[in-house]
């Protein structure tokens, strides 16, 4: 296993200088740190080339999260906007070849956060978006994207899949080798019946993994999860790839507005102590994932 932090932690916005990121996260004891896919086809070559040298030099391995946005969602009923998705992901791909980024997770299948004052039709948004991401899957092959995680979401934050089972028939549905099913545990803390029956549902097909408590604190510092069982499963399915998680703990900007984190949940949060909170983690899920 790889274990690895989500920027966006530390950050109150989605896109920031990631330069810095790749030094800090190596030395809490991390592998990966996954960036948002928000901006990065806009991001000067200078910015790209010094991230990419920054992760080399810190032997920190790049991934990608995304949450389209609505005028990015491949399942829309409105051609201009699939078109507009489809050209948003060719130059972001580009950017992630160039980041030698070959994993992108997140609620790629649609648009997030979802707004539900809009009226929406599940299946034949499913319909589309399965034939969409078909193409989408090819596009991002030619660019050395070996995995598309579909993260399974919760009901507040996406309708197209919600639990392992609807990630599994989505990702068979679309039947290409990078599409994988993508959980979080935060979510899956609200939608299913059992860590350990998702993830054997997810079985040989899950290909990314978000872990954060039921509070979105880091692993650890909740009050629902057994990770050992969640360890164990993964062991049993022979797991063997990225472990990510993904902290939300401070209130502001627009990542607090579009995770809905409306209090610091400590009282401190300084940058010292998430750091802290991170270094203790990354360890506490070496020791439990083995
Ligand atoms: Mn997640």
């Amino acid at each position: 296993m790889k274990y690895g932090i989500y920027y966006a932690y530390w950050a109150k916005e989605w896109g920031v200088d990631y330069t810095p990121f790749p030094k800090k996260v190596a030395s809490l004891g991390f592998d990966i740190l996954e960036i948002s896919c928000a901006g990065l086809k806009d991001l000067p070559e200078k910015d790209v080339l010094a991230l990419k040298s920054a992760a080399d030099e810190n032997g920190v391995l790049l991934t990608g999260g995304y949450g389209p946005r609505p005028e990015e969602s491949i399942a829309s009923e409105d051609p201009a906007i699939v078109q507009n998705a489809m050209d948003f992901w060719k130059k972001t791909f580009a950017v992630l070849e160039k980041l030698g980024i070959t994993t992108v997770g997140g609620g790629l299948y649609g648009y997030w956060p979802v707004d539900y004052t809009k009226e929406f039709d599940k299946a034949a948004d499913l319909d589309r978006s399965i034939r969409n991401m078909k193409a989408l899957a090819d596009m991002a092959e030619s660019f050395g994207i070996t995995t598309l995680g579909m993260e399974s979401l919760n009901r507040h934050e996406g309708y197209l899949i919600n639990s392992a089972k609807e990630c599994l028939d989505y990702v068979k549905a679309v039947d290409k080798p990078n599409v994988k099913v993508m959980l979080d545990t935060y979510h899956m803390c609200i939608e299913e019946d059992s860590f350990r029956d998702a993830i054997l549902t997810a079985g040989s097909y899950l290909g990314h993994l978000h872990v954060g408590e039921n509070n979105r604190k880091v692993p650890g510092q909740g009050h629902l999860i057994d990770w050992k069982e969640i360890a164990d499963t993964l062991h049993e399915i022979g797991y063997d790839g990225t472990i990510v998680m993904e902290p939300f703990v401070i209130h502001g900007g627009q990542v607090g507005k579009d995770i809905r984190v409306w209090r610091d949940l400590f009282t401190d949060v300084s940058e010292e102590r998430l750091d802290r909170d991170a270094k203790e983690s990354v360890a506490f899920m070496r020791r439990v994932f083995g």
